[in-house]
């Protein structure tokens, strides 16, 4: 799919504040891409699909898991964590996206997840850190975002998960072995 397309797709789907963060996210994560040397085109397209689900409702969400066989324990977790995972079944069989890298940033942007590819830490972390965004420590996690890509995850999940734990959040297994893996990279 080409960049352009899927602009003119997510733009459609998405509220306007949504479709401004996600803009911010592909330019966040094409300026990850070249300080990681990463292909920009590929972080760009999952930057700019990441989101295209979000803003359904959490019934149409919910049937759409149900309807195309997704892991249907996500239905035990928070709704938020559902826009990912759809997203990346939809483009996958829907719009012909083939790369699994590209759909995999997509479908763990939220949770994260154990050995994550560079393209899926650029996502990760873009779309944390995009200049639309104030979450505490947010600062600490900008800084890192161009010395140490795997550090600056670290924060990210660590920072994710104790938030979650201050609001007694459900916490997905994906986000744990996330912050598992990191930590044992960074010890
Ligand atoms: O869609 P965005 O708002 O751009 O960001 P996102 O998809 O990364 O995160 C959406 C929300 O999901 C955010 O408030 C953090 C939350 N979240 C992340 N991991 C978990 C989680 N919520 C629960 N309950 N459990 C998780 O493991
Ligand atoms: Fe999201
Ligand atoms: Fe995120
Ligand atoms: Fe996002």
């Amino acid at each position: 799919m080409d960049l352009n397309k899927a602009i003119d797709l997510v733009k459609a789907e998405l509220v306007q504040s949504r479709f401004e963060h996600t803009l911010r996210v592909a330019e966040v994560s094409k300026e990850l891409a070249v300080v990681y040397g990463v292909a920009v085109d590929k972080v760009q397209l999952a930057a700019i699909l990441h989101d295209y689900a979000k803003n359904w409702p959490s019934e149409k969400l919910k049937s759409y898991i149900l309807d195309n066989g997704l892991p249907r324990e996500l239905l035990d977790f928070d709704k938020e964590l559902w826009h990912g995972p759809v997203g990346a079944h939809l483009f996958e069989n829907q719009y012909g996206v083939v790369d699994q890298d590209i759909l995999n940033a997509i479908r763990f942007h939220t949770t994260g997840r154990a050995e994550m590819s560079l393209v899926e830490m650029i996502l990760y972390l873009a779309d944390y850190i995009e200049p639309g965004r104030s979450f505490p420590g947010l600062q600490e996690v900008r800084q890192a975002s161009e010395k140490n890509l795997k550090y600056a995850c670290w924060l990210v999940a660590r920072n994710t998960i104790m938030y979650l734990m201050k609001k007694n959040a459900t916490i997905h297994p994906d986000s744990f072995y996330a912050y598992n893996d990191f930590t044992r990279y960074i010890k």
